[in-house]
């Protein structure tokens, strides 16, 4: 089969742990050559010279087994040594943390990067390290920012807001400069029009999926492909599982709800993105509206909590 995910970072690595777990158990060897995950990289940044890429960074470490499960970001049972001194000179941020190893991982990109790589070379060349089990694409190879802006006209960096300010500070919309101009990276709507099905992760639906559609020629890839698109909820009971997403939700006018997301992406036969939606056990009197929407509403159990659970969902996601 061929399977492309969209996802962002901890909801996102969560997800395709879990689909490669389900390929697996399906008998498929080389789940590399059958999954596709295009990562977000809207939340990337440049920071004491080094560039970040959160997202692509939680995927390739889960995917690795080499992650911090606790943080759901950066690398398990990483030092701070080099942070310490970055502070001690007042470099960087001050409320961020660059952790050793995962300053190892930065600092071999952006060589490579000012070698004149782009991030699709780097990420596959990032990619032999481990045994990922899955080929890892970034949503396009430009530099697209996620800033936020507040009602007093102030933006931030999306880094800045949620790291620092712990989302406290109500935005009124986000923006994401430069994404007109941006094009996908190559093989993404290859990879989308050649699909068996494409996914939705349950991951942040503004900040982390909302840039990947927002690159042009996704969404456009998405409504061309014979493929069914299934999307997964990041809520559960009308909640966050973590991070900000009901911020974000609310700040672009959508209901946090397992409903109003799958209503955000839309319906593909009503010029929308979705042919079904899995939603959480605990939202199942939400059903009705998301088949209202056109969309299929499948009740699963969503929470991605162990490896069992995981794979149970991605397969899930697959049958469906
Ligand atoms: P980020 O880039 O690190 O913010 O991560 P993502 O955007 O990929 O995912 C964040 C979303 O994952 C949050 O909105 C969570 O609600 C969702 N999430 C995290 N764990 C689970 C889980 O076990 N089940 C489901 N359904 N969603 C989850
Ligand atoms: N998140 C934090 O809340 N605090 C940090 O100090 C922090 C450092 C960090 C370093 C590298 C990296 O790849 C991610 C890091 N994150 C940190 C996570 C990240 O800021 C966000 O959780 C994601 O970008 C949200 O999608
Ligand atoms: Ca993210």
């Amino acid at each position: 089969p061929r399977i492309v995910v969209l996802a962002g970072g901890v909801g996102g690595s969560r997800f395709v742990l879990g689909v490669r777990g389900a390929l697996r158990a399906r008998g498929v060897d080389d789940t590399a050559a059958a999954l596709t995950v295009v990562v977000n990289t809207g939340d990337d940044i440049w920071l004491s010279g080094v560039r970040l890429q959160p997202d692509v960074d939680s995927i390739t470490y889960a995917l690795a087994g080499v992650n911090d499960t606790e943080r759901g970001w950066g690398r398990r049972g990483d030092s701070e040594r080099v942070n310490h001194e970055l502070q001690e000179w007042g470099a960087g941020w001050p409320w961020f943390t660059l952790g050793d190893l995962d300053l190892g991982t930065h600092l071999a990109r952006t060589g490579w990067l000012r070698e004149g790589l782009t991030p699709t070379d780097v990420l596959e060349r990032m990619s032999h390290r481990w045994d990922l089990g899955a080929r890892l694409l970034p949503m396009t190879d430009a530099e697209v920012d996620t800033m936020v802006v507040l009602d007093d006209g102030t933006r931030l960096h999306f880094q800045e807001w949620w790291t620092r300010h712990r989302a406290t500070l109500t935005p009124t919309r986000f923006e994401n400069p430069g994404i007109d101009t941006a094009t996908a990276a190559p093989g993404v709507a290859e990879a989308i029009a050649a699909a068996d099905a494409v996914l939705l992760a349950p991951s942040n639906p503004v900040v982390s999926i909302g840039p990947i559609l927002g690159v042009p020629g996704v969404r456009e890839a998405l409504r061309a492909t014979a493929a069914p698109i299934v999307g997964v909820s990041p809520i559960i009971g009308g909640k966050v599982v973590r991070g900000m997403a009901d911020v974000c939700l609310t700040a672009i006018g959508v209901e946090t709800s397992a409903a109003a997301v799958a209503g955000l992406y839309g319906a593909r036969e009503s010029r929308g993105l979705l042919d079904a939606w899995l939603l959480a056990e605990e939202d199942e009197a939400a059903a009705g509206a998301v088949a209202g929407l056109g969309i299929r509403p499948l009740v699963r159990p969503l929470w991605m909590t162990d490896a069992a659970r995981r794979s149970a969902l991605g397969e899930a996601a697959l049958t469906a």
